[in-house]
């Protein structure tokens, strides 16, 4: 068996060739575009397997595509590669939507063209439900996509399904809501608090002052996972009888201000939220502030040029089908997730 993997060098791309080598014999082919400096940091554990090769390709790039397809013929094209970050998709809405949205229609051709049987995996996304008409939300809520980045994956969720009914392709868009981890990328919220954390947590113990960490919309509310247990649920997707599209969730939603709280809870830090709107601050308590020899004790702040455009205020999914009938079942919960983040990083950050 061979699976062709993209993003690799991200979050979920890795810890699905993680999942793949550790439980099945397949021959992985990581995918990774070229870059002057590549960073491999979440790659460790596997880059040596003598059961992965790493190949380049760029998804808009059809070219390398097509010739990865037919040269590989691979039984499996997991595609996580993506410009994933919403907040920039406002600034490069045209490189979004050529990677997110045409780069899926570049993949689909190649399988059409050069191996009809492979199974293919598009990440879909819960920002396409963006401005949310009802909660929680299921594989049935409308599009409507609130970022350049939603716009791209409701495409691709578009063009996969176009391409299953015209061609009986094995071709699957399924939605995940959040899911984060210690291979988390740094400027998403959840790992630039959990680094934040660790950052403080260090310059408390040693005595030395700190730079809060600054954030912006902290009302905005989110179904977060853990990423191990989503590639889990995404193979499970890919082999079934038919193709059939699943959201992934942890079916609980919880705001960017109780991550805060939960992430220096795990360091040991007590915090106290004061002041309003753009003013708020997240300071440490002031029993524990006599401990750090009377420097600024402001953990977080607000700055408003994390604000977005537009917001996706609340999401809630269902994941209801995917246990049903996947058989799949999520085992990290939002403390757990939260305080393995923490810990991951505060022990980075000391060794
Ligand atoms: P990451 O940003 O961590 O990884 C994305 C990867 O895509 C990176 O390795 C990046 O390469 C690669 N990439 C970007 N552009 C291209 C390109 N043109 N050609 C080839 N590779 C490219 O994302 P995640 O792992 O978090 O997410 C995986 C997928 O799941 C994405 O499609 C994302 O949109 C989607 N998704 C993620 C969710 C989440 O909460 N994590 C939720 C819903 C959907 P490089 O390292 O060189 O930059
Ligand atoms: P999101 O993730 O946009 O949900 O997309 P992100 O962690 O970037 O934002 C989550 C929420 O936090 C608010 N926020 C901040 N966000 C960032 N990045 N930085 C900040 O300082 C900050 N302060 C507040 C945001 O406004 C937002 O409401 C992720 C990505 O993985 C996508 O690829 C994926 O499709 C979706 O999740 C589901």
């Amino acid at each position: 068996m061979k699976v062709l993997v993209t993003g690799i060098l991200g979050q979920d791309g890795a810890n699905m060739v993680e999942y793949l080598l550790a439980n099945t014999d397949a021959k992985i082919y990581g995918m990774i575009r070229r870059t002057s400096n590549p960073n491999f940091v979440n790659c460790k554990k596997f880059i040596n397997d003598k059961n992965f090769q790493i190949v380049y390709g760029d998804l808009s790039d059809s070219i390398s595509i097509d010739t990865l397809v037919r040269d590989i013929q691979p039984d499996y094209f997991i595609n996580f590669a993506a410009q994933s970050f919403v907040a920039c998709s406002w600034d490069l809405p045209l490189q979004t939507f050529d990677v997110n949205a045409s780069g899926v229609a570049r993949c689909l051709e190649a399988i059409r063209r050069f191996q009809p049987k492979c199974r293919f995996y598009s990440a879909g996304s819960s920002e396409e439900f963006g401005d949310v008409e009802f909660t929680p939300q299921d594989i049935n809520h409308p599009i409507r996509p609130r970022s350049p980045y939603g716009a791209s994956k409701a495409a691709a969720r578009h063009l996969v399904k176009v391409y299953r009914d015209s061609y009986n392709l094995y071709a699957v868009h399924g939605l995940l809501f959040n899911h984060e981890g210690t291979k988390r990328g740094e400027e998403f919220v959840t790992r630039k608090i959990s680094r934040g954390v660790a950052r403080i947590n260090y310059s408390i113990k040693n005595h030395l002052p700190f730079e809060p960490i600054e954030l912006g919309n902290l009302d905005a509310k989110r179904d977060w996972s853990d990423s191990e247990d989503f590639v889990d649920g995404v193979w499970k997707m890919l082999n079934q009888e038919k193709p059939n599209e699943y959201i992934l969730s942890s079916n609980e939603t919880h705001s960017i201000r109780e991550f805060v709280e939960k992430a220096f809870e795990a360091a040991g830090i007590d915090g106290v939220w004061h002041g309003e709107r753009t003013s708020e601050q997240f300071s440490i308590s002031t029993e524990s502030y006599q401990k750090i020899n009377g420097h600024s004790s402001v953990l977080v702040k607000i700055n408003e040029k994390f604000y977005r455009p537009a917001e996706v205020d609340l999401l809630l999914g269902d994941s209801t089908p995917a246990r049903q009938e996947l058989g799949w079942t999520p085992q990290v919960s939002f403390e757990k997730l939260v305080s393995k983040m923490v810990k991951f990083d505060i022990d980075n950050f000391e060794n």
